[in-house]
C-alpha cells in the first residue's frame, strides 16, 4: 500500500510560479506579460515539462516544520546558530553516501545558482577560465559571463545514448594555464549520468595534476533510478582542499523556492573571501523546512524514486513505440529524460519553439544546453503519470504529422 499520492494534479498558477508564468522569458527571451507572444495553446493547457521542479507536493514532514516554525509567530533575523541542521544533514550524507565533512565547511546560500556566481568571482581572475562538460546545464556558462570570464567546454562522448567522458580531450582543457576552475555536475544534468567510481578517480587524477579548484554541484544527488549510488567527488578526493561541495533538499522534496543550500568549502581561505562578502541570513521557513526534509523525508523520497522509476520506463515504452527512431536512456538520475530526435528534425531547428507550437508541450531543447546537444529535448518526468502519457502522446503527435507533411 502506497502512503503517498504522486497521482494528484495540483494547480500551480496565481503563486508566480516560474513553472507555469515564467516560460516566455526563460525559454524563448521574451517579456513574461507580452501579449503578443500567442501560442495555439492557452497558457493553462500547455503540459509543462521544462524548468527542474516537480508537479507534486512538498511532502508533509517538510510543510509541518515550516508550518510549527510559523507558529512561533515571529520570523525575525535569522542564521543557523545551533549544531541541530549540521547533525541532520551531516547524518544524511554519511547513511546515504557514507560521506561526511567538518562544520567549519558548512556554509549556505540562498541557492546553489547564486553560490556558483560568487564562488566562480572568488576564484577566477578576469583573464583565468571556467571549464566544463557539455551538454550542460546553461548556468555554468551563466557564471562564466556574469563574472566576465571565458568558458572552456569538454564535450561528453555520445556512446549509444550512454554519455562518458572524454578524458583525453578534458585533460587537454584542463591543462590550459588559463584553465583554474572546473563545475562538475555530479550527477550531470541533463544527460542524468551518475558518475561511477572509476570515472571519479580519474576525473579527480586530471584535477589534481592540474591543481584546479572544482565546484562539485551535487543537487540532483538523492534523485537516483533504484539500484544506482551517488559517490560525493569530495569522497575519492578526500584530502583535496580546492573542493566544493553543493547540495540542497530543493530538487529532491520540492522546495526551490525557498532558496536555502548547502555549499561545502574546504578551503579556509576561500571560506574567509565568501564570509567577507557574504550576507549570511537565512530564512528561518527554509531552514525548518530542510530540517524536515533530512530528519524524516527518506519515505517518502524512496516512494517518490520508486514513482520517477516508472514514469522512465512508461517514457521509454512510450517513446519506442511511437517515436522509433528517437533515442533514449533510462538516465541514471534527476528526473529529466534527454531524448535524441536528430532523426527528426535538423541542428537548426528550435525544438522548444515547435514543441510549444505543435504540440502545446513547454520544454527546453537544443541550444538551451550550451553545445553537444543539437537536436535533443530535455522531458521533465517529475509529474502525474496521467499528465505526462498527455505530453507525450502530443510530443509523439507532433513529429509524426511533421514527417508526415514532409511525405
Ligand atoms: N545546479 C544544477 C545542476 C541544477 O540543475 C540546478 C537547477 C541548480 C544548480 C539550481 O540550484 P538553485 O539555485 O535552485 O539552488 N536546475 C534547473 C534546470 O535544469 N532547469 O530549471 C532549474
Amino acid at each position: 500500500m502506497k502512503k503517498y499520492n504522486f497521482d494528484e494534479i495540483i494547480e500551480r498558477r496565481n503563486t508566480n510560479a516560474l513553472n507555469t508564468d515564467g516560460f516566455r522569458s526563460y525559454i524563448f527571451g521574451a517579456s513574461d506579460d507580452d501579449e503578443s507572444m500567442k501560442f495555439p495553446y492557452e497558457d493553462d493547457e500547455f503540459i509543462r515539462m521544462w524548468v527542474a521542479d516537480m508537479e507534486f507536493a512538498t511532502p508533509d514532514c517538510v510543510l509541518d516544520k515550516i508550518r510549527e516554525r510559523l507558529d512561533k509567530r515571529i520570523l525575525g533575523y535569522t542564521r543557523i546558530f545551533s549544531n541541530e541542521y549540521y547533525n541532520a544533514f551531516r547524518s544524511w550524507c554519511e547513511k546515504r553516501y557514507g560521506w561526511s565533512f567538518e562544520k567549519e565547511e558548512l556554509l549556505t546560500s540562498n541557492g546553489i545558482i547564486p553560490a556558483l556566481y560568487a564562488l566562480t568571482g572568488h576564484i577566477l581572475e578576469k583573464d583565468e577560465k571556467l571549464l566544463f562538460l557539455t551538454p550542460s546545464y546553461a548556468y555554468f556558462q551563466y557564471s562564466a559571463d556574469a563574472n566576465g570570464n571565458e568558458a572552456v567546454y569538454s564535450n561528453l562522448i555520445n556512446n549509444d545514448g550512454y554519455f562518458e567522458i572524454d578524458y583525453e580531450d578534458f585533460a587537454k582543457k584542463a591543462s590550459d594555464e588559463k584553465t583554474k576552475l572546473l563545475i562538475f555536475c555530479n550527477p550531470h544534468n541533463p544527460t542524468g549520468r551518475v558518475w561511477k567510481k572509476d570515472e571519479l578517480e580519474k576525473i579527480g587524477e586530471i584535477i589534481e595534476e592540474n591543481n584546479l579548484w572544482v565546484i562539485s554541484d551535487e543537487i540532483h544527488c538523492d534523485l537516483l533510478r533504484k539500484g544506482q549510488k551517488h559517490i560525493p567527488l569530495g569522497k575519492v578526493m578526500p584530502n583535496y582542499k580546492r573542493l566544493i561541495t553543493c547540495m540542497a533538499v530543493s530538487k529532491t522534496f520540492n522546495t526551490a523556492g525557498l532558496m536555502f543550500s548547502n555549499v561545502i568549502i574546504r578551503d579556509e581561505e576561500l571560506r574567509e573571501k565568501w564570509n567577507k562578502t557574504h550576507i549570511n541570513f537565512e530564512n528561518p521557513l527554509s531552514i525548518a523546512g530542510a530540517m524536515g526534509a533530512y530528519e524524516s523525508g527518506e519515505d517518502w523520497l524512496e516512494e517518490l524514486r520508486e514513482y520517477l522509476d516508472n514514469n522512465f520506463k512508461v517514457t521509454e515504452e512510450y517513446l519506442k513505440e511511437n517515436l522509433p527512431k528517437s533515442k533514449f536512456r533510462i538516465s541514471e538520475a534527476t528526473y529529466l529524460a534527454w531524448v535524441d530526435l536528430s532523426e527528426y528534425f535538423q541542428a537548426e531547428e528550435d525544438l522548444s519553439e515547435f514543441f510549444a507550437y505543435k504540440a502545446g508541450v513547454l520544454l527546453e531543447g537544443g541550444r538551451m544546453f550550451v553545445q553537444n546537444s543539437d537536436c535533443f529535448i530535455r522531458l521533465n518526468l517529475a509529474m502525474p503519470k496521467a499528465m505526462l502519457m498527455e505530453g507525450l502522446e502530443r510530443i509523439s503527435e507532433a513529429v509524426n504529422n511533421k514527417i508526415d507533411a514532409q511525405l
